[in-house]
């Protein structure tokens, strides 16, 4: 059975995602930063772009934040700064891998002293939560070696879990910690979550407020990204993502630019264990648009993810369910290949004009002006 248009649109109104702060700010390659006009500066500016995605589409959930890059005097009044845009903090990203006292590792430290310090900076991200109202700890952790002999494996693991421990201990019980792994970068021998039966593991060995998140730019070449997902998923340990596309390493694309075929399979397998229009999952956009203005490049992320999810909602289940009794391969591939190549815009049109909104977000928004606006005012 296929979904109707009426339940697509009910599906696509409440599908909402987080956009991440430093999307919004310049960025760059390790070669070079370059300046986009009106980029925001701080926390507030990029409150304010991110409310411009929310006006154009409608599905912003939250404002993800970075640690330090975000820090402010008075978090209670971040959060209701968020709340006059109609937004919330979501997830709170801790920072450890730009501090001089972490070049030899931040929770893996072997120095009791600069392991602690790195424990307290995500402590005080618990606590950042606590005044915003924010209920996701987002760790990714960039701790690992570069060359053959540097380090003990099972001893850093060993200080990982300990690190770790502390941290879970902190967390209220309506919080979840999400563990981000990533093979390579910045370090190149090993890193220590480097994939995702490790950080299944450590949120295994810590319990059940530790999760997985996937960020799309994390896996060797052609990993089954899917499978992923169906694994974690299938054992209560998929706790989020992080959206993006890569061509070649952790290039922190516009979403779907490179591959949205594969965008499209992972929601056709998420959507087997989750209601994505419930909220219940962090989706989270993590990229940044070096050369791209920011709010335009949020805005195709977020409609990418609209059409991706809407075309793996017209996969036909029960007719797949046959094909796949009968192991009947080439009509099971084209029950998937027919959902993805139907076009879903029409849908997504009808759903913006009936949510009041302007059926061409990115449109709308640059004939806007805000960016000149922006620019002038920002400089
Ligand atoms: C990492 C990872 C994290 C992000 C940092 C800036 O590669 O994707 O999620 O916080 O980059
Ligand atoms: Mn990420
Ligand atoms: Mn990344």
């Amino acid at each position: 059975m296929k979904l109707k248009n009426e339940e697509l649109k009910e599906k696509i109104k409440n599908f909402k995602v987080e956009v991440p702060s430093w999307g919004f700010s310049d960025s760059g390659t390790r070669f070079k930063v370059f300046h986009i006009p009106g980029a925001a500066r701080d926390i507030f500016e990029r409150i304010e772009d991110a409310a411009q995605v929310e006006k154009y589409t409608k599905a912003v959930s939250a404002v993800a934040i970075h640690i330090p890059w975000d820090k402010v005097d008075d978090w209670k009044k971040l959060k209701g700064f968020a709340q006059s845009k109609g937004l919330k903090i979501g997830a709170v990203n801790p920072n450890l891998f730009q501090d001089e006292d972490y070049k030899f590792g931040s929770l893996t430290n072997l120095d009791n002293k600069k392991r602690a310090k790195a424990i307290d900076h995500v402590l005080e991200c618990i606590d950042i939560m606590k005044q915003t109202g924010s209920k996701i700890l987002s760790l990714w952790l960039p701790d690992g070696t570069d060359y053959p002999g540097q380090g003990d494996f099972a001893k850093r693991q060993e200080l990982l879990i300990d690190s770790l421990k502390k941290i879970y201990s902190a967390l209220d019980d309506d919080m979840t910690l999400l563990i981000e792994y990533k093979f390579f970068e910045p370090a190149f021998y090993h890193t220590d979550t480097p994939d995702w039966g490790t950080a299944y593991a450590l949120s295994k060995d810590l319990g059940d407020k530790a999760k997985v998140i996937i960020d799309l730019g994390h896996h060797a070449q052609g990993t089954n990204i899917e499978f992923i997902v169906s694994m974690l998923s299938s054992r209560g340990k998929l706790g989020g993502f992080h959206f993006n596309s890569r061509k070649y390493a952790d290039d922190d694309l516009t979403v779907g630019s490179v591959n949205l075929y594969e965008l499209f399979l992972i929601f056709v397998e998420l959507n087997k264990f989750f209601d994505l229009s419930s909220g219940k999952l962090a989706l989270v956009i993590d990229q940044s648009a070096a050369m791209k203005p920011k709010i335009q490049a949020m805005i195709q992320s977020v409609e990418s993810l609209q059409i991706a999810y809407l075309k793996s909602l017209l996969v036909d289940k029960d007719a797949l369910k046959e094909a796949q009794l009968k192991n009947d391969i080439v009509l099971a591939e084209e029950i998937i290949k027919d959902a993805f190549l139907t076009d879903v815009r029409p849908v997504l049109r009808k759903a913006r004009e009936e949510a009041g909104l302007d059926q061409n977000a990115l449109d709308a928004f640059i004939k806007s002006g805000y960016e000149s606006m922006v620019a002038k005012k920002r400089g």
